[in-house]
């Protein structure tokens, strides 16, 4: 077996390492290894103390995550978390944790089961499960309230925020933050010879089983607004909850069971693919390119409209200087003041020091014409979604750019090869696709033109990872992997209204599944007049095989632009929120009258079964071309830029697991029924 724990001796103190990269994971044998490596200790007559800590930048990031599939799945023996952080708690001498990075989920509960926590001033602590449809499944759910109480307890397990070592020393999960090397802090309090100290036996923060209870019911009420249907948050209250209610050994037992339910249900399924599908995305097999592309120093954004604005708050938050311009000054001062205004906002709301919003601030910077674009290692092009005003730019974009400079595109829908052909570098050019509102959405879609090189392609995805970013890899086809598929998918919550569908109901049957919003409350938020524009330019790039949807091409005309104007599917009060419009359903049904459209009645199970069939498909053309490298990456463009839920670990997951097969059988019978658009791609076969 590998060694994964490396063992130091600092006189009478014994150092023990885990040592397994890139984050020190704990699988069975790291903590075997681990649980052995303190009890030789504790048998050592010659040491009096034990230092626990993490080799690299991480302390322990958690449980190996990719054991718990095969978990679930019984391809393992059952692994005994909490009999080994028994091991370790019943150390009859001093153990002492030196956090010096994260310690997330098993991590911490590693760090709980120590009777000591140093920490460094950078190190994150949390119990991070529940984003994998997890609880705490090594005691942390019984240790954690014992140190930090009940009710920070529930909220750290319920919803998987992580807390710095200066908070965790004011809550009393550490006991002291070092200035200088935690290992060295560690070493210098174990020989202070402190009492051995188990968490197991501390009372004094837990609250009686009463107030517990009136605690675990606002956070159960609070878990269903922040992570609606999602079973874990509501477990990890349960649990902590078994804390205050009886014995430890019982809060563990409780503990176990919640652990193997979740762990056992689809939903950590889901999730656990969604978070290695996200890592794997930014991989792409065989480039020819530099390992380590160079660091982009300084950035331009040219059009200082909302999305370009916001892309330039990326690379300010990113720490690189950045130049804003626009066409026009009135333009560029708008798109500035915006930006002031929103970081002002994140200051009001306490996301951001007042200083950190200052230095953010100070490094966009605002450029006359291409005087940026002329000084930087990466331009991103952010002008009106037109063909002509596009190959303008981008024609003064390749002459004024240094030579290397990456050289990208924000566009939506337009042909990035077209693009290219503009400037007198088409190697350089490619698509950097970025969701609205930019400085929040994680997803970034990096297009490759047919001229762009390895390394240009290599470049963007380092830099998007930069900008703490997720990128996706996509071919250059109509809309690239996330609007080309959303376009099918709305089509048809369209095609349902005019055949009779309420468009609320529409939308409840898909949200009341899980999404974020319903498509056509989707439609009024990006506006009509843009849909309409959208889908011209879809049927100009031959994405000819979507029916039109043709009611809603009309409502720009019916002068129902959406939220913007306050009328498009729904009607808007002055909040925002959208009621059902009589006027618009007295509209779609002469609509649908005067083209003998038939109408019927549609059951949710109905409305999801055409929409999603029209999703999948899409994805699946989109994998049959080679237009996204995996189903995977189709899976976490769904999850972080429209809003699918990610505890159905995105559309293609969500096939497989529901059955392709079947699937595929619906699919058909549609096919048969209605003609091309249901056509089945290849990839339900595969
Ligand atoms: C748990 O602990 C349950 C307990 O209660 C225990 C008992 C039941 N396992 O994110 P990065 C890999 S559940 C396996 O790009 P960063 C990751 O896949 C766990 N692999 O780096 C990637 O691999 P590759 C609770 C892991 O610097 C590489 O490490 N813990 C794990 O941006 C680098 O990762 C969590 O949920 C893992 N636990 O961020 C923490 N963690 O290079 C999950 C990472 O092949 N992890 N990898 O693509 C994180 O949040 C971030 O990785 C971290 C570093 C903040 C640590």
């Amino acid at each position: 077996m590998a060694p994964y724990i490396r063992r130091e001796r600092r006189g009478s103190v014994a150092v023990v390492v885990v040592d397994n990269p890139p984050v020190n994971a704990l699988s069975r044998e790291v903590l075997e290894q681990l649980a052995a490596a303190v009890e030789e200790a504790a048998a050592d007559g010659l040491i009096t103390a034990v230092v626990l800590t993490g080799a690299g930048k991480s302390f322990i990031a958690g449980a190996d995550i990719s054991m718990f599939p095969r978990l679930a799945a019984g391809e393992m023996p059952p692994v005994p978390f909490q009999d080994y952080m028994n091991r370790i708690e019943l150390c009859p001498k001093p153990v002492i944790a030196a956090i010096g990075g994260a310690a997330l989920g098993g991590g911490l509960e590693t760090a709980m089961a120590c009777h000591y926590r140093i920490a460094s001033a950078g190190a994150q602590l949390g119990q991070p499960e529940v984003k994998l449809g997890l609880i705490p499944g090594a005691g942390g759910t019984q240790r954690l309230p014992r140190l930090a109480g009940v009710e920070k307890a529930m909220e750290m397990c319920a919803f998987g925020e992580t807390v710095g070592s200066q908070a965790a020393a004011e809550l009393g999960l550490v006991d002291r933050v070092a200035s200088g090397d935690v290992v060295e802090a560690a070493v210098e309090f174990a020989r202070g010879a402190p009492p051995v100290r188990r968490t197991r036996d501390m009372r004094e923060k837990l609250c009686d089983a009463e107030s517990a209870e009136s605690l675990a019911e606002v956070f159960r009420q609070m878990a269903r607004r922040r992570m609606p249907h999602q079973k874990a948050p509501e477990a990890a209250i349960e649990a902590v909850l078994a804390a205050a209610r009886g014995s430890f050994e019982e809060g563990l037992a409780a503990e176990a069971r919640l652990f193997a339910a979740c762990l056992n249900g689809e939903q950590s399924r889901a999730l656990i693919h969604v978070f290695f599908a996200e890592r794997a995305a930014a991989k792409i097999p065989g480039l020819r390119a530099p390992a380590q592309p160079d660091e982009v120093r300084r950035a331009a954004v040219v059009g200082a409209g909302t999305m370009g604005s916001g892309i330039a708050m990326c690379f300010a938050d990113a720490g690189i200087d950045v130049w804003l311009s626009d066409a026009s000054r009135e333009g560029l001062e708008r798109g500035l003041a915006g930006v002031r205004r929103q970081y002002e906002a994140a200051v009001r709301k306490g996301k951001l020091s007042g200083e950190e919003a200052d230095r953010r601030l100070k490094r966009i910077r605002s450029a006359d014409g291409m005087e940026g674009v002329a000084q930087a290692d990466a331009v991103v092009e952010a002008v009106f979604e037109d063909p002509g005003v596009k190959r303008e730019v981008f024609r003064m974009i390749g002459a004024a750019a240094p030579p290397a400079a990456l050289l990208a595109s924000n566009t939506s829908t337009l042909d990035i090869d077209m693009i290219a052909a503009a400037t007198n570098r088409p190697e350089f050019v490619l698509g950097l696709h970025f969701f609205s509102p930019a400085p929040v959405m994680r997803l970034v879609e990096v297009v490759r033109g047919r001229a762009t090189s390895d390394g240009a392609i290599a470049a963007a995805m380092a830099l998007a990872k930069r900008l703490r970013k997720i990128p996706v890899a996509a071919g250059n086809c109509f809309g690239f992997i996330g609007n080309r598929m959303f376009l099918p998918y709305r089509t048809q919550a369209v095609s349902i209204a005019e055949q009779g569908g309420e468009p609320d109901r529409i939308d409840a049957a898909l949200t009341s599944w899980g999404w974020a919003m319903g498509p056509l409350a989707v439609g009024d938020l990006i506006g009509h007049d843009v849909w309409l524009m959208i889908r011209r330019e879809a049927l100009r790039r031959g994405a000819g095989h979507i029916p039109v949807s043709a009611f809603e091409d009309e409502l720009p005309r019916l002068g129902r632009l959406g939220q913007k104007n306050g009328f498009g599917w729904y009607r808007y009060d002055e909040n925002r929120r959208g009621h059902p419009d009589e006027e618009l359903i007295r509209l779609l049904r002469e609509y649908a009258a005067a083209r003998g459209i038939e109408q019927r009645e549609w059951t949710a199970e109905q409305i999801r079964e055409r929409t999603l069939l029209a999703l999948v498909n899409e994805g699946a053309r989109i994998l049959d071309e080679g237009m996204a490298l995996r189903a995977a990456d189709i899976d976490v463009v769904f999850v972080h830029g429209f809003g699918f839920p990610a505890w159905r670990g995105g559309p293609m997951h969500w096939a497989e697991q529901a059955g392709k097969a079947k699937l595929l059988e619906r699919l058909e019978a549609l096919y048969d029924e209605e003609g091309p658009f249901w056509k089945p791609a290849a990839w339900w076969r595969r």
